[in-house]
C-alpha cells in the first residue's frame, strides 16, 4: 500500500496520518480474539496495571501466528519503507489493552526519546504504525497527539518509573502546554481496522479508560534497517536485536488466516 502525495504532505506537516477502515472487520476480529487470549496468559511479555488488568503484550508477533502475519503486512510495512526509503525491521511490537474500567494513562512522551535514551537508536528513523482492534471513541482513552510537535526534535524529559507499570521518558506540563498552544490537540477515533501512523518525535499520550468499552490498539514500531539500535538496555522482547529486513507477506494473508481459523473453530 502506497501513501498518496496528500498523505505524505500531511505526515510531514502534522506528524501523523489516519487511514480509516484499512483492515476489514473479518481481519480485525481474529486479532481481537487472539489479543484477549494472550492477555489471559501468564507470561513475562504481558505487563499489567496495578489492578492486574492487562496493559500491554510485548512481542506478540513472536508467539502468535495472527500477530506474526500482521507484523509482515504490506498495508503496514510498505508505507514505512516509502517514508524511510529503505527496508525496515521490527524494533518493538505491542498490543496495548486500555482495558474497560481500569485502563491506565500513558503520560505525555515522544517515542524516539525512549528509543534513543534506552536503546541507543541513532536517529528518529523509526515510528509506530498502529491498528485499532476495538472501536476508539473520544471517551475510552484514545491516543491524543500534538500536531507539529515532531518538528522540535528530542525534548527534555524525565524518567518516570512510578506513575504506571511502564517506565517512560515523559514531558513536563509547561512543555506540553506550549506545544499544544502551537499545534493544538487531536485524538483520532474510528472503527476497528483504522490505521494510525505517527512520527517518532510526535508528542502523544492517553488518558485512563473508565468506560465499559475496551480499547485495544496494536503498535508495530518499525525502524529503518540502517538505523538499528546500538546500545540496548531493555529486554530483547522489548527492544529487538534481530535487524533482519522484513519481507512483506501478500495482502490476503491475514484474511486467509482469519477464514481458516473460523472454519477450524466450527
Ligand atoms: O496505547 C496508548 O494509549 C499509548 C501507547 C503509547 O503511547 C506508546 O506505546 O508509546
Amino acid at each position: 500500500m502506497r501513501l498518496t502525495d496528500a498523505q505524505l504532505e500531511q505526515f510531514d506537516k502534522d506528524g501523523w496520518i489516519f487511514i480509516p477502515e484499512c483492515f476489514s472487520p473479518e481481519e480485525v476480529a481474529v486479532l481481537r480474539d487472539e489479543g484477549e487470549r494472550i492477555y489471559a496468559q501468564d507470561r513475562e511479555e504481558v505487563w499489567r496495571e496495578a489492578s492486574g488488568a492487562p496493559r500491554t503484550a510485548f512481542a506478540a508477533h513472536l508467539y502468535n501466528e495472527a500477530f506474526a502475519i500482521l507484523g509482515r503486512h504490506p498495508r503496514l510495512i510498505e508505507p514505512l519503507e516509502q517514508v524511510f526509503g529503505e527496508k525496515v525491521y521490527m524494533h518493538q511490537y505491542k498490543v496495548n489493552a486500555k482495558a474497560k474500567f481500569t485502563g491506565d494513562v500513558w503520560q505525555w512522551h515522544q517515542d524516539y526519546g525512549t528509543w534513543h535514551r534506552d536503546d541507543g537508536m541513532p536517529e528518529p528513523r523509526a515510528m509506530n504504525i498502529s491498528v485499532f482492534l476495538d472501536e476508539v471513541y473520544p471517551f475510552n482513552g484514545p491516543l491524543m497527539l500534538i500536531p507539529k510537535s515532531h518538528k522540535h526534535g528530542v525534548l527534555d524529559a524525565g524518567h518516570d518509573t512510578s506513575t504506571t507499570s511502564y517506565p517512560l521518558w515523559t514531558l513536563d506540563n509547561d512543555a506540553v502546554e506550549k506545544l499544544v498552544e502551537e499545534g493544538g490537540l487531536v485524538a483520532p477515533t474510528g472503527k476497528p481496522g483504522g490505521v494510525l501512523m505517527f512520527h517518532g518525535n510526535l508528542v502523544h499520550g492517553s488518558a485512563g479508560n473508565i468506560t465499559p468499552f475496551p480499547r485495544k490498539i496494536v503498535y508495530l514500531t518499525l525502524n529503518a534497517v540502517s538505523n538499528h539500535i546500538r546500545k540496548p538496555t531493555r529486554k530483547e522482547w522489548i527492544a529487538h536485536r534481530d535487524f533482519t529486513p522484513i519481507e512483506a507477506c501478500d495482502d490476503e494473508a491475514l484474511l486467509r488466516y482469519a477464514r481458516s481459523h473460523s472454519e477450524a473453530a466450527e
